[in-house]
């Protein structure tokens, strides 16, 4: 069995602790990826001292030089696409299609990423003061942990570390224990494209004995994490004591609105994606879907015939639609919820079990799962479940769906079907989410816009596009005074006053 290792000092490591956990396919348990290092606090220690280090040397290569590497980055991606897609979907159990969408996803992000070390702007204004210049400018922070989940293994630490890195901050990578094979991978790739080793460090292990000291870590001012809303506020707590930087990405309960005027089968399309895609496990997955009371009946049943034609299976197979989830602890959290929905009251329409037929014993699947006549009052309304499993709730009017959709405490993302415009722009406005999409589903963000969410999703930063380059540094300003006397800012205005 092959025995992975973290990437501390420049170099490929053992833990300090001598642990490692197996990593198994969720499609089937018996086959195993790989032995990973169960690393702790000790292995993040050395990780700092090494990032440390690789800050001071790589703040001073040119934002420019910094992009050329990871433009090579991106190149490597392409040319290794399907290899990590398959060593993706391996160990996390999503079809081939999407993990080749998640590179990309990483592609996009590489290239990006590689301008924006030709921009990273300033900005220069006039001086209220004669003979005088003011500017602004972005400097890197210092040592960046980045906090991983494991439902886009690639595109989601290349959202961090991409924008991290060519603003000059070095990092200490902790990918989710379920896809270390993936992370490994990706800082295999940075190395190959030139990144000087100190400037990146791979380490190993759970939240509790990797992440929790990398966040506690006097000598890391900057932690961005995604992961659960429970987690998220733990690490902010933490980061708050410290004053660090944060940038928080959590939970969602996303919500696809389809009104009577929608094209249907447009909607219907966009509701199995959004809500069965990547089986349910995006933080922007529809897990609601609000129908107004004139499609409600049709359009169930399109859906249901739909859903139960849907097959289930490896995702490296051919024809399979949704793979597994990705572990027991997230499949029992599904039969949790799906018995809480029931004991509430809702409708179970199809799913809400394991799949019976053979071949799939071994990995952790459930079928994709309808509850209808879901009241606001039920859990399965309002808390997250990261499975496929769709709540459905009756309204009467836009605008009573409007207010269901900003009913809950996340605000990720939404989408509506309709083929009125005014309507879709008084949705745009009134949608508490980070993210609408009028006739496209409430998964598909594309790399180059900012991505977040309102509410308790986040903490008010975004990834992706321009925005997260202002987390990764921090805006300096510089005045530089060539008049050769003392001009008192405020005081010496000149005005009228001639030379
Ligand atoms: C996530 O689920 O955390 O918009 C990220 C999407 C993807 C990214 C999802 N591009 O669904």
């Amino acid at each position: 069995m092959k025995v992975f290792k973290n990437f501390i000092n420049g170099a490929w490591v053992e833990p300090s602790t001598g642990a490692y956990f197996e990593n198994r396919n969720p499609a089937d348990v018996n086959d195993v990826v790989g032995k990973f290092p169960l690393s702790n606090a000790e292995d993040v220690n050395r990780a700092v001292v090494s990032a440390k280090r690789g800050f001071d040397l790589w703040k001073r290569v040119p934002a420019p030089q910094r992009g050329d590497i990871l433009r090579k980055v991106g190149d490597l991606m392409v040319s290794r696409k399907e290899e990590i897609a398959d060593a993706m979907t391996r160990e996390m159990g999503k079809p081939l299609t999407e993990t080749r969408g998640d590179v990309q996803e990483g592609i996009d992000t590489a290239y990006y990423a590689a301008a924006e070390g030709r921009r990273l702007f300033g900005h220069t204004v006039p001086s209220e003061l004669r003979n005088k210049w003011a500017m602004s400018y972005r400097r890197p922070i210092g040592v960046a942990g980045l906090i991983c989940p494991f439902n886009f293994p690639m595109a989601i630490p290349t959202w961090k570390m991409f924008p991290a890195l060519v603003c000059g901050n070095s990092v200490i990578f902790k990918p989710a224990e379920d896809v270390p094979h993936t992370g490994t991978l990706l800082v295999e790739i940075l190395l190959e494209a030139g990144l000087p080793p100190e400037v990146i460090q791979l380490v190993h292990g759970t939240g509790e004995e990797v992440g929790a000291p990398l966040v506690e870590h006097p000598d890391v001012p900057l932690i961005s994490f995604t992961g659960s809303t429970a987690t998220g506020s733990l690490v902010g707590a933490t980061c708050g004591r410290m004053h660090k930087r944060l940038s928080l990405e959590m939970g969602g309960k996303n919500a696809q609105i389809v009104l009577d005027d929608a094209d249907l089968d447009l909607a219907l399309e966009g509701a199995l994606w959004g809500a069965f895609g990547t089986t349910g496990q995006r933080c922007t997955a529809t897990s609601r879907l609000i129908l107004q009371k004139g499609i409600h009946d049709n359009f169930l049943g399109m859906l249901v015939e739909r859903v139960k034609a849907m097959k289930l299976g490896d995702g490296r197979k051919s024809g399979t639609d949704i793979g597994p989830l990705i572990n027991d602890d997230a499949r029992r959290k599904v039969e949790h919820y799906v018995d809480v929905g029931q004991a509430d009251g809702a409708d179970l329409l199809c799913g809400g079990r394991r799949p019976s037929e053979s071949g799939l014993d071994d990995g952790y699947f459930y079928e994709p799962t309808i509850f209808a006549r879901v009241e606001p009052t039920h859990r399965i309304a309002f808390e997250e479940i990261f499975g496929p499993v769709l709540s459905v709730i009756r309204v009467s009017t836009p605008e009573e769906a409007f207010q269901v959709n900003n009913s809950v405490k996340y605000g990720l993302s939404s989408s509506l079907y309709t083929r009125d415009v005014n309507v879709s722009f008084r949705a745009l406005q009134e949608l508490d989410n980070g993210i609408t999409y009028i006739n496209a589903p409430t998964i598909g963000a594309e790399a180059h816009l900012p991505f977040g969410g309102v509410k308790q999703t986040g903490n008010g930063h975004r990834e992706g596009g321009w925005e997260v380059y202002e987390f990764y540094s921090e805006t300096k300003v510089g005045y530089v005074d060539y008049s050769g006397v003392l001009q008192r800012a405020q005081i010496d205005t000149y005005l009228g006053t001639p030379d």
